[in-house]
């Protein structure tokens, strides 16, 4: 739209240029603001600002005109406009993470740079006046806080945080060797079940590690490279060096040689390297509370669905990799994974009710579950994620006490899942000072549009005004995030990312959160999941393929007949298959992806569409957005009369036949379609990516072109492989996270004081916010309403 010319430069704001791009076309300007102002006070999103212009200014030419100037440029950054007549006020984002706001008087066309707190007042306007206009009203301000944490200033650079907190530290530890003594601090403080690991108290210097070290380089070049550590152990400890260097001489010498190297000129790389070996992280505690959490028969439940196979695949990587660490550091540990979950006396006929279930696959790994308690007891029935709050801090005190049992001592690292685990790993590590990673898998308030400002209208249903302080909760208390993609963090250069999305925003009657998150912080870190490739393998291996499963498989989709796992039928066998699996919940689409489908003439004849998820009767359901989406499948099959080219399937729980299934629908040269409406990326897209089968998240003429070209299917198939061995798997996720867990551990320690400053100011907000909103969420049925408290 806008011309390479019109795009601003670098040292100019839009409140600066914005002035001169309005005087450009002023006469336009004035008719096409009045446009904006006519209807009074609204929030408006470009495609709207976008269509008035159209109504406002009628001459094609001078439309064009006015979007490849400046202007346009502008308005293609303008993520929404607030109208409070006469005024209008843009928030506009020229690159992902930086925002500008402007007011512009639609009267005279002047305008004003306003702050966020001005822009998001203005937004409030809309909703609650009173408030708006209170000069009271509470804002949170995080950024007051982390005014002097060290930020990154490139959009560019945004999830890189082990590498940027790995230069920072760097410079910290730089210029004289004193400088050095916090690594030398923490080093001395490292044990496992209180035996001193690296060095112990001989060794309290930076000036008396560089000397050691050299000794000890010197003494190991005399030995075979593969002589164990015990053959020179007690010398070592002579020296005041203890256990964790390496198994073997060669090992050995190289830790000894980068930190050397690190304490001669601190280099990012060596400082990097350095954290990977250090024997940092032997018990992990992971939580994921909500949903059914098992290893069988739960996935596709309301609430269950990627959170379970990411953790528990997580868990095997992990468990891997920390054995494979843990043996090169030359100790014998035993490294343990536990992961907590909630306890559901009402499991139907699942393994939730056990408390502690071991995880296939691991040697150490424990599920452990935990009841949420209310004051009348054990709550039984399972509870949708968006009811959870109530239950949370109680259920992270009973969790404390048995994890700590189950331990037998504190964990190194806790990482959280979703709002509800975050919040829980957030109260646990700050109780017990351990380092915290966050995973949000999904945050809701990008979901649905406008969720901050109309809160108050959500709130019955959803309880965002607990869930988007939750997670601005743990987003500030935790000292690494790990999320799938850049996109999750920071958008692309159209869309905000959902972690962006708290940058600012507002709860009218509740709060103003005019910091709430910065992208920027290096605690951002991109480490995107696998899928287990000994359930997910390409189609093309035929000697591994499950063909035990192709009758089961062959009914599945193709038998006549409606029952109670499938409904529809496929007439044409002949046609390949377009397939999607998801949890039949709003966001996920399905039901888009088939009306899309049962609109398009030109697909309905070429391919078949199969599409699995939920279940077919919408009264078994207790979950609000699967019974909707049900009634809206049944509604579509009938209305196009899709059966005959449509096959939907109930929810599946077997991964190994799913499987096998992805392959079946490449075996047909299908594709598979993840429709999201908010995130196309998930777990069933790097599953089905695993299986050779071409995968999609946006609209393509993909079917046409294989029929002309009968090599075109196989070369998205390839490609699609190729691109998982280099990014999506497990193994390389493991690496990452354990080494995020070692770098922050330290960085956390550096900046103690921060820290604690920071988590005084949550503390506050959670109890003087979070907690009495947790409390106005009603407790379902199976527990009867707590007794009013005497007056
Ligand atoms: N899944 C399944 N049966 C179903 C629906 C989904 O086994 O009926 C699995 C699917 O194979 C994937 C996970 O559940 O492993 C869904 O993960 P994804 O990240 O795609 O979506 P989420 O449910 O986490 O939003
Ligand atoms: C993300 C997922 O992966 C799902 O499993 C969850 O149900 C959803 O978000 C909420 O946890």
């Amino acid at each position: 739209m806008a011309s390479a010319a019109a795009v601003l430069k670098r040292s100019e704001s839009v409140t600066d240029s914005l002035p001169e791009a309005l005087k450009q076309s002023r006469y336009h300007m004035k008719k096409c603001f009045a446009k904006y102002i006519e209807k009074g006070k609204r929030i408006m999103k470009l495609a709207h600002l976008m269509d008035e212009m159209d109504k406002a200014i009628d001459d094609k030419n001078d439309r064009t005109q006015v979007l490849e100037g400046l202007l346009g440029y502008i308005l293609c950054s303008t993520q929404e406009a607030i109208v409070v007549p006469p005024y209008i006020a843009f928030a506009i984002r020229p690159n992902p993470g930086f925002w500008e706001y402007v007011k512009v008087s639609a009267d005279d066309l002047s305008v004003e740079g306003i702050t966020i707190t001005d822009f998001l007042k203005c937004k409030e306007m809309i909703y609650d006046e009173k408030w708006a206009n209170d000069q009271n009203a509470l804002e949170v301000d995080f950024a007051a806080l982390d005014y002097s944490m060290p930020r990154l200033t490139l959009s560019s650079s945004i999830g890189n945080g082990v590498t940027l907190v790995s230069k920072f530290i760097t410079s910290t530890l730089s210029q004289k060797l004193e400088n050095s003594q916090p690594l030398v601090d923490y080093l001395l403080s490292l044990n496992h079940l209180g035996d001193n690991l690296m060095i112990n108290s001989t060794i309290d210097t930076a000036l008396k590690l560089q000397m050691a070290l050299i000794v000890a380089e010197v003494y190991l070049s005399a030995l075979p490279k593969d002589a164990p550590y015990s053959d020179f152990e007690l010398r070592f400890k002579q020296w005041g060096f203890e256990r964790g260097w390496g198994d073997t001489a060669q090992r050995v010498k190289e830790t000894i040689r980068t930190l050397s190297e690190v304490l001669q000129a601190p280099d990012p790389i060596n400082m990097e390297k350095l954290f990977s070996r250090l024997p940092t992280i032997f018990n992990v505690v992971i939580f994921s509370p909500h949903g059914y959490f098992g290893q069988a028969d739960v996935l596709g439940l309301p609430d269950t669905g990627g959170q379970v196979v990411y953790i528990l695949d997580q868990v095997k990587a992990l468990e891997e990799e920390l054995l494979l660490r843990i043996k090169q550091q030359g100790l014998n540990a035993k490294p343990q994974i536990v992961v907590v979950t909630r306890l559901i006396p009402d499991a139907r006929g699942t393994k939730c009710d056990q408390e502690i279930e071991a995880i296939n696959g691991t040697r150490h790994s424990n599920i452990l579950r935990v009841p949420f308690q209310t004051e009348n007891g054990v709550l039984r029935r399972w509870v949708s994620r968006f009811d959870i709050y109530p239950y949370l801090e109680k259920f992270s005190q009973d969790a404390t006490i048995k994890i700590l049992d189950h331990l037998e001592g504190k964990p190194d690292l806790i990482i959280g899942n979703y709002t509800d685990g975050n919040l829980v790993a957030t109260l646990m590590a700050n109780k017990l000072g351990v380092t915290q990673g966050t995973i949000a898998h999904a945050l809701e308030k990008t979901k649905y549009e406008d969720s901050d400002i109309k809160w108050k209208e959500l709130d019955p249903k959803y309880h965002f005004s607990c869930q988007f302080i939750a997670d601005t909760i743990a987003m500030n208390a935790t000292d690494f995030v790990i999320a799938s993609t850049y996109q999750e963090i920071a958008g692309s250069k159209e869309r905000p990312g959902q972690y962006e999305s708290h940058t600012a925003f507002t709860l009218p009657g509740l709060c103003r959160v005019v910091s709430g998150i910065n992208v920027f912080d290096p605690k951002f870190n991109i480490a995107a999941p696998g899928a287990d490739q000994s359930i997910y393998f390409p189609y093309i291996e035929r000697q591994k393929r499950l063909t035990s499963f192709h009758p089961a498989i062959e009914e599945l989709l193709y038998s006549k007949d409606d029952n109670n796992e499938h409904i529809g039928y496929l007439a044409d066998k002949k046609k390949p298959i377009i397939f999607s699996m998801a949890r039949l919940d709003v966001v996920k689409n399905i039901t888009g992806l088939t009306e899309w489908y049962a609109k398009n003439k030109r697909l309905r004849n070429l391919v078949n569409l199969v599409v699995v998820g939920g279940f077919f009767d919408p009264s078994k359901s207790k979950d609000r957005e699967e019974i909707s989406e049900i009634k809206k499948m049944h509604a579509l099959i009938e209305q196009y009369q899709l059966k005959g080219q449509i096959r939907w399937i109930a929810a599946q729980t077997d991964r190994k036949r799913n499987g096998e299934l992805y392959r079946c629908i490449a075996d047909t040269k299908g594709a598979f379609v993840q429709p999201a409406l908010y995130e196309a990326f998930g777990l069933t897209v790097i599953e089905a990516m695993n299986c050779g089968l071409p995968t999609f998240a946006t609209n393509q003429d993909f079917f046409d072109k294989c029929k002309l070209d009968a090599t075109y299917w196989t070369k998205f198939s390839t490609a699609g492989l190729q691109r998982i061995n280099e990014c999506y798997t497990w193994k390389i996720y493991a690496n990452k996270v354990l080494n995020m867990g070692n770098i922050y551990s330290f960085w956390r320690q550096l900046n103690k004081e921060k820290k604690q400053a920071k988590q005084r100011y949550i503390q506050l907000l959670y109890n003087l916010q979070f907690k009495s909103l947790a409390q106005n969420v009603p407790i379902p049925s199976d527990v009867a309403p707590p007794a009013p408290k005497p007056d």
